[in-house]
C-alpha cells in the first residue's frame, strides 16, 4: 500500500517532511518516481498529469490538494469511479474570508481612485458611504462564501447568497437559480465569485451579467479564472458599469505579460494567492481522511460528479 503525491515541486517540497512526521505509518510515492503503479491505493493531487490517475489500476481515493477540483475533472481519463475529496481546512476559509473582507474594502472605499489620486498629487475628498449602505452579494454561497459573508456581517455589509439549491442561512438573503441571480445582481453593489467552476458555471461573470448588477458596482474574483469572459470586463470599467475589479484567478496562470488587466487602473491582480493550501493543516485533514476510508468510515467532502463540485 502506498500514497501518491503530485503537486508542483515546491509544494512537494514542503509536504514532504510534514507528511513523514504526520503519516508516518504510509509508504509516500512523490511523482514522478511513482514505481509500481499497482501498489499506489491513495492519490494526494493537485494539477496531476493527464491519464496519471488512471494509471493506477488499484487507486481507491483521490484527495485533492485544494478546495477546487475543476483541475481533476479536465483530465479526460479521470478514473470517475473512484470517489474524490475535496479539501476543506478552516485555515484555508479564514485565508479567503480575509481576502474577500480586504477586497470588498477596498471598493467600499475607494481604494482605486484614491490610489489614482495620489499618483496624480490630487487631493480631492470623495462622497463615502458606510458597509451598512453597501450591499454585497456572493455567488457561491458554500463554505468559503458563507464564512466571508459572516465576517463582512460584522463589518455591517448587508450580504446576501446564491447557491444552486435554495437553503436557508440564518442572517442572510439566500438566492438560487437564474430566476434568484437577477433579484440578487439588481441589489449587489459589489459582487464577490466564489463559485467552482463547472459547466453551468464557466464564464458567468459576462456583460449580461454586468449590465443586471448597479451601475458602477465592484466586483471580485477568487473562484476560477473560468468564471470571468475576460474579453467583456475592461469594456465594462472603461463605460464605468464597473468600478473596479480585483481578481486573485485567471484562465492562464501566471497572468501572461503584457495581458490588459497588468495595467489597467481600475483592476487589482493577485496571483491566485487568496487562500493557499497550507500544508501543516491540509495533512492532518487528509490524513484523517485516508485512516477513516481505510477503517471503512465516512469520509466527508466528497465531490459529487454528477454536479462537478
Ligand atoms: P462549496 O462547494 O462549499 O460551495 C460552492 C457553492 O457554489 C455552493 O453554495 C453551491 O451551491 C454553489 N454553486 C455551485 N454551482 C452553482 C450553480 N450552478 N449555480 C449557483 N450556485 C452554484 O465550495 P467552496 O466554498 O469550498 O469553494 C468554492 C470555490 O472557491 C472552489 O471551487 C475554488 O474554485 C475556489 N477557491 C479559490 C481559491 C483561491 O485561492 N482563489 C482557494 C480555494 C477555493 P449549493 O450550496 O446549492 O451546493
Ligand atoms: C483551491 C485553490 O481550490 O487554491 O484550493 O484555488
Amino acid at each position: 500500500m502506498a500514497i501518491l503525491f503530485r503537486s508542483s515541486p515546491a509544494a512537494t517540497a514542503r509536504w514532504r517532511p510534514l507528511l513523514a512526521e504526520l503519516m508516518p505509518e504510509h509508504e509516500f510515492r512523490f511523482w514522478p518516481e511513482i514505481g509500481d503503479p499497482a501498489e499506489i491505493d491513495y492519490a494526494m493531487v493537485w494539477q496531476p498529469p493527464p491519464g496519471l490517475l488512471a494509471s493506477l489500476p488499484n487507486l481507491k481515493l483521490i484527495c485533492g490538494l485544494g478546495a477546487g477540483i475543476d483541475h481533476l475533472l479536465r483530465d479526460p481519463d479521470l478514473p470517475r469511479h473512484v470517489p474524490i475529496m475535496r479539501l476543506v481546512d478552516p485555515y484555508m476559509t479564514d485565508a479567503m474570508s480575509e481576502f474577500i473582507v480586504l477586497s470588498v474594502l477596498r471598493l467600499h472605499r475607494q481604494d482605486l481612485d484614491y490610489l489614482g489620486q495620489q499618483r496624480a498629487e490630487n487631493w480631492e475628498e470623495r462622497d463615502q458611504k458606510n458597509a451598512c449602505e453597501r450591499p454585497v452579494g456572493i455567488l457561491g454561497f458554500g463554505t468559503l462564501g458563507q464564512d466571508a459573508g459572516r465576517k463582512l456581517k460584522t463589518l455591517g455589509f448587508p450580504v446576501a447568497g446564491w447557491s444552486r439549491s435554495a437553503k436557508e442561512v440564518t442572517g442572510f438573503a439566500i438566492y438560487a437559480g437564474r430566476q434568484g441571480l437577477d433579484a440578487m445582481l439588481a441589489a449587489s453593489e459589489i459582487l464577490v465569485c466564489l463559485l467552482p467552476l463547472t459547466a453551468a458555471t464557466e464564464g458567468i461573470l459576462n456583460a449580461g451579467l454586468f449590465a443586471r448588477l448597479p451601475k458602477g458596482a465592484g466586483l471580485v474574483n477568487a473562484g476560477r479564472g473560468g468564471h470571468l469572459t475576460e474579453a467583456d470586463l475592461i469594456p465594462a470599467l472603461d463605460s464605468e458599469q464597473l468600478s473596479g475589479a480585483v481578481l486573485d484567478v485567471f484562465r492562464e496562470e501566471p497572468l501572461p505579460k503584457g495581458h490588459p488587466f497588468w495595467r489597467h487602473p481600475r483592476v487589482v491582480v493577485t496571483p491566485h494567492i487568496a487562500a493557499e493550501t497550507h500544508p501543516p493543516t491540509a495533512a492532518r485533514i487528509i490524513g484523517d481522511a485516508i485512516r477513516s476510508f481505510a477503517a471503512g468510515l465516512p469520509v466527508d467532502n466528497i465531490v459529487d460528479l454528477t454536479q462537478g463540485y
